[in-house]
């Protein structure tokens, strides 16, 4: 996975002027689980395909939009935030201005490395679009982008649970499904396993977000890598809705309902199986 996003950024820095490159190469690179790759090639792989440098590429065309979505996220004007996986935060390290034009540069390079990496898998052109389209309407107004609008209009208000699973399925839960997806959709995965692939990737998403506000309230900066932020921000989160317990009870719940799709779909997939589970059992 780092070699495929080695070889991503590396056709970014010759396009960009050295400065913005720089941001992208801090952005991308700086370590993370780079889970919704990862869950591409996994479902890749549990719908036939081999994995391969190709197979990578496309995995790697999701850890772009994320690691912009990271950057841009971090921005004095959302979040604030001046610790990210361990180090330093891009625009702490290379400027607000030269991180918006990072982050920019990012979705569209995403999208292409997309097309391109369907495409050498052997996908025609209407199915290499539709793994394109997945990914962008993940990432889009109906998705991350639109979640975010959210997250950002809901701080210092109380949201109830249907508007908190809204606001999540968008923010974070539409790029983990369009993740498993795309590695279906690239493999020419059955209309049956694509939808087993999308609930799947819907639970999962709905788990890591409720441990992520787990995380964030019982974890220390140093474990995380980020500074626990709910709370200074005035953020809803579950475990303000649930408490900590039954959070607990409700994120592995949702784990257990993802790798129950990918069986009432007869899907072997060990790995996306245990996939479900890291999402709830992870310590950052
Ligand atoms: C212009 C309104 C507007 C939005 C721009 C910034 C943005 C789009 C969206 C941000 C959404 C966001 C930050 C989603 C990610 C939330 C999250 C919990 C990320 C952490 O993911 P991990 O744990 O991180 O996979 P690593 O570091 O492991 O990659």
């Amino acid at each position: 996975m780092e070699a495929a996003l080695e070889r991503a950024v590396t056709a970014l820095e010759k396009e960009l002027p050295e400065e913005v490159g720089a941001a992208v190469r801090h952005g991308v690179m700086g370590g993370g689980k780079r889970l919704r790759p990862i869950l591409c090639v996994s479902a890749y792989e549990a719908c036939g395909g081999t994995a391969s440098p190709a197979a990578y590429d496309l995995g790697a065309s999701l850890e772009l939009i994320h690691a912009y979505s990271l950057m841009h996220d971090d921005l004095p004007c959302m979040d604030d935030a001046d610790l990210r996986r361990g180090r330093s935060t891009t625009h702490r390290e290379h400027g607000e201005d030269v991180t918006m034009w990072a982050g920019a540069a990012l979705v569209p390079a995403a999208a292409l490395q997309a097309l391109r990496a369907s495409r050498e898998l052997g996908c025609g052109p209407e199915q290499a679009q539709s793994v394109a389209s997945a990914l962008l309407a993940a990432a889009g107004a109906g998705g991350m982008v639109g979640g975010q609008w959210v997250d950002l209009l809901g701080e210092g208000m109380t949201l109830g649970a249907e508007e908190l699973d809204g606001l999540h399925r968008r923010k974070t839960g539409a790029l983990l499904a369009a993740s498993s997806v795309m590695g279906g959709l690239a493999a020419g995965g059955s209309d049956e396993v694509l939808d087993s692939l999308h609930e799947y990737g819907r639970a999962i998403g709905l788990a890591f977000q409720i441990a992520d506000d787990i995380l964030d309230a019982t974890q220390s900066a140093e474990t995380l890598g980020k500074n626990p932020s709910d709370a200074a921000l005035d953020k809803s989160t579950y475990v303000a809705l649930y408490g900590l317990e039954e959070a607990r009870v409700r994120a592995r719940e949702q784990a257990e309902r993802a790798v129950a799709a990918l069986e009432e779909a007869g899907l072997e997939a060990p790995v996306l199986a245990a996939l479900a589970l890291y999402m709830v059992n992870r310590e950052r």
